[in-house]
């Protein structure tokens, strides 16, 4: 029986450095909710299937350079390109588990030095996530893990930077999960967030 408040979608975001664990929990949360007979997709940004997102795919594998602004306003049109699809989803009752957001693009591009609130600018007007996750790891410890590939930003030193400009974007209402658990506590403690949602509880 679905006794769900809204017959929507939420749109669920999760956020972190690089090898955080994001993607394997983005893909498990779906899993889960499908179980539980939510109608639910993976989502992730960068899109590199689009000819936007191939132009910051080249950029991130190192094969184009791009000014660091130029950049930035890719990313945000990325997420522009699939905004209206993305209402469709989430009014048709699908739930998005999306794999990096707008925080990822104002984290990015202000770890850089830009301006915080030039980078926030071209978010005004995207979908507002419901809920927003953050699995939280010390920069020392995710580089620890291994499988850095060799993408720009891939790197220790910048990862630190990338962490302190989360800490400035954080908002009380993120939920902050220790990604340093095992992969199954991290899952449940994902499971019980997106649960505990007004929109995808059960
Ligand atoms: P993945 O490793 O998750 O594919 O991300 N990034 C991402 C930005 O700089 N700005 C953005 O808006 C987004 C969504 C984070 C590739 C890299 O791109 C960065 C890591
Ligand atoms: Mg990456």
């Amino acid at each position: 029986e679905d006794n769900r408040v809204e017959s929507r979608g939420a749109l669920v975001v999760l956020e972190g450095l690089d090898r955080s664990g994001k993607s394997s929990q983005c893909s498990r949360l779906v899993s889960f909710l499908e179980r539980q007979g939510i109608s639910a997709e993976l989502w992730r940004f960068p899109d590199r299937s689009t000819n936007v997102g191939q132009m910051i795919s080249a950029y991130l594998a190192n094969t184009s350079q791009l000014d660091d602004r130029t950049i930035h306003l890719l990313f945000s049109a990325n997420r522009w390109e699939k905004r209206s699809l993305m209402e469709t989803k989430l009014t048709t009752g699908t739930t998005l588990i999306v794999d990096r957001y707008s925080y990822s693009g104002v984290a990015f591009s202000s770890a850089k030095g830009l301006d915080l609130e030039w980078c926030k600018a071209p978010e005004i007007g995207l979908l507002a996530p419901d809920v927003v996750i953050y699995l939280d790891i010390s920069p020392e410890k995710a580089a620890d893990r291994g499988g850095y590939g060799g993408e720009r930003y891939e790197k220790l030193e910048f990862q630190k930077k990338v962490a302190e400009s989360y800490k400035v974007l954080y908002d009380a209402s993120w939920k902050v999960v220790d990604a340093f658990q095992s992969i199954e506590d991290v899952e449940k403690e994902l499971q019980d967030i997106v649960l505990d949602n007004p929109i995808t509880s059960l």
